[in-house]
């Protein structure tokens, strides 16, 4: 029992958003098919080859893994993440019903491979949230995150460990890191949960296997993303993808609201490209 419900992806969406609400995640069980799985495994895999474990040269690595193997730059290496899960439409859905009534539009703050090789210790608990520390002072949603796990995902292997509820419990409250459970998923499943929710890498125990997630993260449109998306996507890639994800990769104009009645209030516009808007990049911009 990890503590945490789990809904197919078909789930009605009035569930999933309650079910949120309530426990800070859940899990969706095949979000993703197998081939799809072994598609992005596929076109992952010489990027994850060529890169060391580690996060920077003279970084301390306890937080982001000196066994793990973070690779950015997803959607610009896989079609298939960008169709069947950037814009799963289970995930879209979810991410309206949390974060639109708290902003213009949302965006993609990072997708990485988390992939955590043998004796990888433990990951300190912690609110993805607290990227954006003053705004998490809020205590409005801030971000969805997903882990679906592309291989190995047992609590051996370092599974996620969350605190159930714990998005509800106030930002100064010490964390008592037994209270942790490990979500252990089969490959496709998919591991969903606020910026706000107590969560952290398993240790991996094992001398011989690797745990292997991809993780994404949809940011409301009024906070910087963690990955600099739109340089790692770049412009060739995003103009052969459909209008949703670029607009979720930052070749787009981010509403600030939804709606405004006054002309000037109807003028404003984040991530502008000079009077332009990121949209252009279809082709139509030219730098004056
Ligand atoms: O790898 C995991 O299970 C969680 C990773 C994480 O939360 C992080 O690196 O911020």
């Amino acid at each position: 029992m990890d503590g945490l419900a789990r809904l197919t992806p078909d789930t009605d969406s009035d569930l999933l958003l309650e079910t949120i609400d309530r426990d800070g995640g859940l899990v969706i069980p095949g979000l993703l098919s197998p081939e799809t799985v072994d598609q992005i495994d596929r076109d992952l895999a010489p990027s994850v080859a060529a890169r060391r474990p580690g996060f920077r040269e003279g970084f301390d690595d306890t937080f982001y893994g000196r066994n793990t193997v973070r690779v950015q730059g997803i959607p610009a290496k896989s079609r298939t993440m960008v169709d069947e899960y950037l814009l799963h439409p289970t995930l879209l859905d979810l991410a309206d019903r949390v974060l639109l009534p708290y902003c213009g539009d949302y965006w993609m703050s990072q997708s990485e491979t988390i992939f955590i090789g043998p004796d990888n210790p433990r990951q300190t608990l912690h609110r993805d949230d607290l990227n954006w520390n003053l705004a998490a002072k809020l205590r409005v949603p801030l971000q969805i995150s997903v882990l679906v796990a592309l291989g190995d995902y047992d609590a051996e292997v370092g599974a996620t460990r969350v605190i159930p509820r714990s998005h509800l419990w106030p930002l100064d409250r010490p964390i008592d890191d037994s209270l942790a459970v490990p979500v252990e998923l089969e490959p496709g499943d998919a591991l969903v949960y606020l910026g706000s929710l107590l969560h952290g890498g398993g240790a991996n125990q094992t001398t011989d296997r690797w745990r292997k997630a991809l993780y994404l993260a949809y940011l409301v449109g009024w906070l910087t993303p963690e990955e600099a998306v739109a340089v790692s996507v770049g412009p060739d890639v995003a103009r052969t993808l459909p209008p949703r994800a670029r607009q979720l990769l930052g070749f787009a104009g981010m509403p600030e609201r939804a709606a405004a009645d006054d002309p000037a209030e109807a003028a404003l516009a984040l991530w502008q490209l000079d009077a332009d808007d990121p949209r252009v990049v279809d082709g139509t911009f030219r730098n004056r």
